[in-house]
């Protein structure tokens, strides 16, 4: 009896450790014997090209996050498309993502000392990581690792999957809930726009709300005139970009959220997390760095949690852009 008793005890303890991380899929000391330089070679590569160009930060965190939020965490953003398919990075709201040639270089080098050991998508996790953590000189979030690399990658799905920077908090909501993120989350997540910038094609509307050259009503009245003569209607330069956090976006920082309460968050989907009574309030919180910073830590792990491939679903990919033969 006591014997039994102490089984399902011991058991159920072993469960809960083992769901504690990740079904025992991911863990921080992953590559620990099979490739122990996987840490330093990712931070040693990612920091010297922040270092030389600052804007690599936002491209290699949204990299992740568009990889994540598409087929899992499984580099799929990464593949290149071939004859017969139109690859996730070749669909419209991939626009503008960039990184790709960080990735391949950690890749290559990587390849050199531990050969077949590392998944791109675990490459892709902790470039992300360290690309925001340059600035602080120190690791801001932990990355477990152990992803697998996936076979697939549809141009129609990150259509599909992608939330549009026009999008309402209703839709937005829905789109995180489907992959296991709450309001919370999304709140801290969308915080990654404290970093990088947006072309004016994604909120044009914005400045012809209704078609009668009107602006949005939520829209800060001198921001919405600042915002037209850098992307004037008459013309418009596919190019042009504009800072996603006005005055503050080279630093990771919680300004996004002292912007948008003055309601000069630059897309719909940013002005959208006002809309609703919970998510503003968490708003107003995160305008401190320490409360978001903490937040968005726990919210980029469930992010880099998601859809993770294991076993024979998944591979090691040689070449990150191209799908093992
Ligand atoms: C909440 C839903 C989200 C929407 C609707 C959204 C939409 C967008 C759009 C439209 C752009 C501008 C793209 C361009 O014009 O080139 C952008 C940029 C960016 N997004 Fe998001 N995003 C969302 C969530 C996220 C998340 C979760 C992250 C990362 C954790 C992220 C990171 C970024 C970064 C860093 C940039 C700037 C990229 C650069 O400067 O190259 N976004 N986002
Ligand atoms: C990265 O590695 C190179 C070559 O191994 C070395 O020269 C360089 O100092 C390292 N950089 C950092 C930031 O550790
Ligand atoms: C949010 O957007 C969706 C899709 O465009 C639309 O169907 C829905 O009615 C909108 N919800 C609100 C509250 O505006
Ligand atoms: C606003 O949009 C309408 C309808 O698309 C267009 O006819 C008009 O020229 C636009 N106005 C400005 C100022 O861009
Ligand atoms: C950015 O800085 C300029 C110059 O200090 C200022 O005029 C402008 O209002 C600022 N923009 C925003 C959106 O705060
Ligand atoms: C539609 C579109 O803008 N696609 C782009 C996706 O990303 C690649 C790589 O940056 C661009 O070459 C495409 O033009």
């Amino acid at each position: 009896m006591r014997a039994s008793v102490s089984v399902v005890l011991v058991s159920l303890l072993v469960f809960v450790a083992i769901s504690a991380c990740n079904g025992g899929v991911l863990s921080p000391w992953f590559y620990h014997k099979s490739c122990p330089q996987f840490g330093r070679i990712v931070r040693n590569i990612t920091w010297s090209k922040v270092a030389a160009n600052p804007t690599f930060a936002a491209k290699l965190l949204r990299l992740h996050y568009h990889d994540c939020f598409v087929q899992g965490c499984d580099a799929s953003i990464l593949i290149d498309s071939t004859v017969g398919n139109t690859a996730e990075k070749d669909a419209i709201p991939n626009r503008s993502i960039a990184g790709y040639e960080v990735i391949d270089e950690i890749k290559t080098k990587l390849e050199e000392e531990c050969p077949g050991i590392v998944s791109c998508a675990d490459i892709v996790a902790l470039a992300a990581r360290d690309a925001v953590s340059y600035q602080f000189g120190k690791s801001m979030w932990q990355v477990f690792s152990g992803r697998k690399d996936g076979r697939v990658s549809l141009a129609t799905e990150a259509a599909t999957n992608l939330p549009s920077g026009g999008a309402n908090f209703t839709t937005l909501q829905e789109q995180f809930a489907g992959l296991g993120l709450n309001y919370i989350d999304l709140v801290a997540l969308s915080g990654a726009h404290t970093i990088g910038v947006a072309h004016c094609v994604v909120f044009a509307r914005r400045l012809n709300f209704t078609g009668k050259g009107d602006i949005d009503p939520s829209l800060d009245p001198d921001y919405a005139e600042f915002l037209k003569t850098q992307c004037p209607s008459s013309k418009p330069n596919p190019a042009t970009t504009v800072e996603l956090d006005a005055n503050s976006s080279v630093s990771f920082d919680s300004h996004y959220f002292v912007g948008l309460r003055q309601n000069k968050g630059l897309l719909r989907s940013d002005a959208a997390l006002l809309t609703d009574p919970r998510a503003a309030s968490v708003t107003r919180r995160f305008q401190s760095f320490h409360v978001f910073m903490a937040s968005f830590g726990k919210s980029m792990k469930k992010m880099s949690d998601i859809g993770i491939k294991t076993g024979k679903d998944g591979e090691i990919r040689k070449n990150c852009r191209v799908v093992n033969a």
